[in-house]
């Protein structure tokens, strides 16, 4: 427990900290207007959901660098000199500029990009502006993060499923390594499982938290998680270790993925991955004896080379070893009916055939697109009840390396207004200094934030947001779940910051959109979602803090699936519409490590006081972790003539970056691990860009083609070439960075 207080302060309010985005529902402590605490949830399921990123959220939230009022650029672009305006002169100047935008190049012009993890209240408004007016390129950080699985998932059995870790059996962990503070509640329901007597199993190059723990940790080399994977359905085939009843009955393509995985001995697979074939044949057979099991959602194979095939492989071993909508295995969920979801929300009806043949990227790697997402319309309106099923925000996306190349270099056709939420975009995608020309080449830039970012001083106008403390919300988990939780705004936003609800809200107004957007603020909008359940926002938050329809197992025997099939297809009948293998399979990159770039990279890590790209402005997370380490192995360190706290430059073909050093052996020889999101908000005004470009993993990965995955795009930031260089000087930053 981290709030140890003799006489915990009274409160009855309910928030959902949206620091990180598991949401954690924790109890705020208002004192003379100001959130002045946070603590744990007495209900002892959740009580231990808290971690100091949480209890920091009143030094967040009351930040003197919070952004207050609205900005417009003052200086040159980038130059971070500005001016102060009123939000109705923003909004005015914002929608006179867009329209000009729209009538010189048309509604595809606009590009948005949004976390939607932190700002929450978005309710698919932004797509419906971006539906009625005829934009189809909007993308976010769930492209490589959850957003991209769900649409993945979809192609095998409908739906993205959410693991019932708790009553499981075994848990396998595919590099995903939650620790206390980081994930803790998906941490806790793990350490739960294993106080049941659940087994554990952890793919990961390096002995992680995770695996230290586990009672099979599979060390396989960055990037062979697809080959890893259909190493363990040769295993359960050849052994007879499936579930025969569901396979007869409710799958198709048995027989192809028979063929496809006789492709794949375990000679082979343990060249691939470098993990003995004794130890892939133990872990395979844990898995699929366990009486049930789970492999949760991962973000390590959203971001590889072989992401579809890896993503595919894990949906193909839930269904085949019979742990589908079962109890300790991967319910199903469905909308809940009590609230209308984000997919209704969003009126993907009104953009026409003509703006969706246009989303950037769909040609070439459609998988996340309206392209391949509509081919499964028909099925998910016959089970789900309705046509568009926008799981974890990320089904009916625009590839981000198509919008940014279009951004930089007009082609397909130019994107000239980009309109950013809650996502420091220059950080939180591959090729930075791709998105850097794309920014630079736009007319129109808006940032919305709570804090300067560097990508918010590269915009034409910032706009002040709010948090979770200021604003009312019902966190649904973006439909991945049926779980709704209860968030009060319980103080009032600083001077003009507002939500990105209002945002959209406020534009589709000055578009003559307005009859689309009838509701005046946050809580006319949840009267509105809740409205099926027959309670206004205050009834159901003065009865409910969380709330779930009872659980419903194996729905599929009453709906089937919802695939064109309606059962759980082994071979993807999208995939082979689309024009791509049906079968999952492993790819190597173009490129492995060589005499000029010797380790494989990995890059990704996260840092437990921050959340990817932010809080390194707040002194009590930031103390805990002052400047980015990249880490070796012993023997690395020891050949390179590196030792603990000297610092180096990792080079890629594609960009560098400066670390501090840290040794581990615990790490994977020949491996390095590299940490997300660092720039320095304390060197603003001194470095270009606050540091954005000195020490940010996005600057060494590429986004060609050919380092993508095939029908995703996605990057492969697990197992791409680098080399180190010894810097004989720390390098020029802040002290607090240097010295901590
Ligand atoms: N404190 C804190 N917590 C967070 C976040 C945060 O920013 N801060 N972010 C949240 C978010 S959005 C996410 S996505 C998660 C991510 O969190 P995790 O899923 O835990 O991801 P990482 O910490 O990047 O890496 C996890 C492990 O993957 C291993 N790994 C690296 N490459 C490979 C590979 O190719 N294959 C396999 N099998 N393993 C590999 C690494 O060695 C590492 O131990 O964390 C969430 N939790
Ligand atoms: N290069 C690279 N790119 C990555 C990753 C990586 O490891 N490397 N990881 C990927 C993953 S797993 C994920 S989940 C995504 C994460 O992508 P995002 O979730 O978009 O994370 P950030 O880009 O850090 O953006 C968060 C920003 O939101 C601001 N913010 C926080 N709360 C609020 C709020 O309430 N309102 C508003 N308006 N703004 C707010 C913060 O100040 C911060 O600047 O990035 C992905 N992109
Ligand atoms: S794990 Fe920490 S940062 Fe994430 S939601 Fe929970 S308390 Fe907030
Ligand atoms: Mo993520």
């Amino acid at each position: 427990m981290t709030t140890a207080i003799d006489s915990p302060p009274q409160t009855d309010r309910h928030v959902v900290c949206t620091i990180c985005d598991i949401g954690c529902q924790l109890r705020p402590v208002v004192t003379d207007g100001k959130l002045t605490q946070i603590l744990p949830h007495e209900n002892p399921l959740l009580a231990h959901n808290i971690c100091f990123k949480g209890t920091a959220a009143p030094q967040i939230h009351n930040h003197p660098d919070r952004l207050r009022v609205p900005l417009k650029r003052a200086g040159e672009r980038g130059d971070d000199r500005w001016e102060e305006i009123s939000y109705e002169q923003a909004m005015d100047e914002i929608a006179q500029k867009l329209m000009a935008i729209v009538a010189a190049h048309g509604p595809e012009a606009l590009a948005v990009s949004t976390s939607g993890w932190n700002t929450q209240v978005t309710h698919g408004v932004d797509r419906r502006f971006m539906n009625l007016l005829g934009s189809p390129n909007w993308i976010s950080g769930v492209a490589l993060c959850a957003g991209n699985t769900a649409a993945v998932n979809k192609f095998t059995y409908g739906w993205m499923p959410f693991p019932d870790i708790m009553n499981s059996q075994c848990v396998v962990l595919i590099g995903h390594n939650p620790k206390r503070h980081s994930w803790t509640p998906i941490f806790n329901m793990i350490n739960l499982a294993r106080l049941n007597g659940a087994k554990l199993i952890v793919l990961d190059p390096r002995v992680s938290e995770q695996a230290a723990q586990a009672d099979l940790h599979l060390s396989l080399r960055a990037g062979s998680d697809a080959a890893m994977l259909l190493g363990w359905l040769h295993v359960i085939i050849d052994e007879e270790l499936y579930d025969a009843d569901f396979v007869r009955d409710w799958t198709v393509g048995w027989d192809d993925l028979r063929a496809r995985v006789a492709e794949y001995p375990l000679e082979r697979v343990e060249e691939i991955t470098g993990v003995d074939r004794a130890q892939i044949r133990a872990a395979a057979r844990m898995y699929a004896t366990a009486e049930s099991a789970v492999i949760p959602w991962t973000p390590i194979t959203d971001q590889q080379i072989s992401s579809t095939s890896g993503i595919r492989l894990q949906s193909i071993l839930r269904a085949v070893t019979g742990n589908l909508d079962v109890v300790g295995g991967e319910s199903l969920g469905g909308f809940n009916p009590d609230y209308i979801p984000e997919s209704r929300m969003q009126f993907h009806e009104a953009l026409s055939q003509e703006q969706r043949d246009k989303q950037l990227g769909s040609r070439d790697h459609p998988a996340f697109t309206y392209r391949a997402q509509d081919l499964l319309a028909d099925a998910t309106e016959r089970v789900w009840g309705y046509r568009y099923a926008d799981l974890v925000m990320g089904c009916y996306m625009a590839n981000p390396t198509a919008v940014f190349r279009a951004m930089a270099d007009g082609d397909p056709y130019p994107v000239k207004a980009f309109i950013t939420l809650g996502n420091n975009t220059l950080l939180s995608y591959p090729n930075q200094h791709q998105i850097h020309r794309g920014l630079l080449n736009q007319e129109l830039i808006v940032a919305h934030e709570i804090f300067m970012t560097p990508t918010a001083m590269l915009a034409d106008y910032v706009l002040p947001g709010d948090v979770f403390s200021e604003r009312n919300h019902i966190a649904d988990t973006w439909s991945w779940t049926t779980r709704l939780t209860v968030n009060e705004q319980v103080v009032d936003p600083p001077a003009e910051s507002s939500s990105t609800f209002r945002f959209w809200r406020d534009l589709a107004h000055r578009f003559g959109f307005g009859e689309h957007f009838p509701w005046a603020n946050l809580k006319d909008v949840l009267d509105f979602r809740l409205s099926p359940s027959g309670k206004t926002f205050e009834q159901f938050v003065h009865d409910y803090y969380m709330h779930s329809p009872v659980a419903e197992f194996r729905k599929y025997e009453r709906t089937g699936f919802a695939t064109p099939s309606g059962k759980v297809e082994l071979a993807s009948s999208v995939l082979a519409e689309l024009g791509f293998d049906p079968l999952p399979y492993h790819r190597e990159p173009p490129a492995a490590p060589d005499d000029d770039y010797p380790y494989a990279v990995f890059t990704g890590v996260r840092e437990d006081p921050f959340f990817q790209t932010g809080q390194r402005n707040i002194p009590v997370l930031r103390r805990r972790v002052p400047r980015p380490k990249l880490f070796l192995h012993p023997d690395d360190a020891a050949r390179e003539g590196l030792v603990e706290g000297d610092w180096a430059r990792l080079e890629t073909p594609t960009g560098s970056v400066v670390a501090a050093i840290g040794v581990r052996d615990t790490m994977k020889a020949g491996h390095l691990r590299v940490p997300h999101g660092w720039w320095y908000p304390e060197m603003r005004g001194e470095a270009d860009l606050a540091g954005a470009f000195i020490s940010s993993d996005a600057v060494l990965c590429d986004d060609v083609d050919e380092w993508l995955d095939h029908e995703q795009g996605v990057p492969h930031f697990k197992g791409f070439p680098g080399r180190l260089v010894k810097l004989d000087e720390p390098p020029a930053l802040s002290e607090l960075t240097l010295n901590g």
